[in-house]
């Protein structure tokens, strides 16, 4: 099992998230918050569709994407605790002294991804993964915990009780430090069960996947994913063109300004090729309630 600590123990949340490379936070919601943010994405909750791009995911996993916006609970309230800020802080904070000033650089982390994942009765577990491989990460050995060797972070909020039955994360202690040649399997990995309230917060480096859900009822969990400030263009075009302007460009202009999916899956739209979405909207880039 994974250890729990305390959320407003910061250092020794830091302490295990180094040597294990995950952590279970304990104190993390009220049931009431869990439950409001469970009736915010209840609405978008909805298979994901034969040709959905994240092919990593299982098809019986239901998501609502965007939830950040969606949920002003999740956002305002569980994402701006200072206990959660002060852990993201230290693995993916970065600090640099300017090359030709003394200037001190600071960025803090950002949000990268946040989905509801809705895993139904019947889903088989998903393959075991590291998250960062969506940016091309790779990883050397490590002995003991580098800081700075990480550039992304996933946090996994119970919307019910999660059980090795219903489709708990499971996730390799001590896989953050492995290298990139070293592959996980089914037999290493660990149940991470939450109750409501708890939530499970991992290294994009450490190997972790969805379980299966062999109950009858759904295993619906809150997923928030953040990453290092820099990974992003410098001019944020996403806000600045407007749509009309965009559609007008070269098929090839609009890939450069970054209105592009990557594979495996970096810069969805809703799982989709941000084009495709954009083309299918025909009013405003991101559409959709
Ligand atoms: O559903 C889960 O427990 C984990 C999902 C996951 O690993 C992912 O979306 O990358
Ligand atoms: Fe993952």
């Amino acid at each position: 099992m994974a250890r729990c600590i305390d959320l407003s123990d910061v250092q020794a949340a830091i302490d295990v998230v180094e040597r294990d490379g995950c952590v279970i936070l304990k104190g993390f919601s009220s049931h009431e918050d869990v439950q409001k943010v469970n009736k915010d994405a209840e609405p978008y909750l909805k298979a994901i569709f034969q040709d959905h791009v994240s092919k990593s995911i299982p098809l019986g996993t239901a998501r609502c994407s965007r939830l950040f916006g969606r949920s002003t609970t999740a956002r305002e309230k569980w994402l701006q605790q200072p206990a959660l800020n002060a852990i993201l802080e230290h693995f993916l904070g970065t600090t640099t002294i300017s090359y030709n000033s003394d200037d001190i650089i600071k960025t803090s982390p950002i949000l990268s991804a946040s989905t509801t994942m809705d895993i139904r009765p019947g889903e088989k577990a998903q393959k075991l993964h590291r998250d960062d491989f969506i940016w091309q990460q790779t990883h050397t050995v490590q002995t003991t915990y580098k800081p700075g060797a990480d550039v992304g972070m996933g946090l996994i909020v119970a919307g019910v009780d999660t059980t090795a039955e219903n489709g708990a994360t499971r996730f390799v202690p001590g896989s953050h430090l492995w290298g990139h040649d070293q592959h996980p399997t089914d037999d290493q990995a660990v149940p991470a069960e939450l109750k409501v309230g708890e939530a499970f917060l991992f290294l994009s480096s450490t190997a972790h996947g969805g379980g299966a859900n062999s109950t009858t009822k759904n295993r619906t969990a809150h997923g928030f994913f953040f990453c290092r400030a820099y990974i992003r263009p410098e001019e944020n075009h996403y806000l600045w063109w407007k749509e009309d302007e965009v559609r007008s460009w070269s098929r090839d202009a609009q890939r450069q300004a970054g209105y592009v999916l990557d594979i495996p899956f970096i810069g969805h739209c809703d799982e989709v090729d941000p084009i495709e979405r954009f083309r299918a909207s025909g009013s405003g880039i991101f559409p959709g309630p």
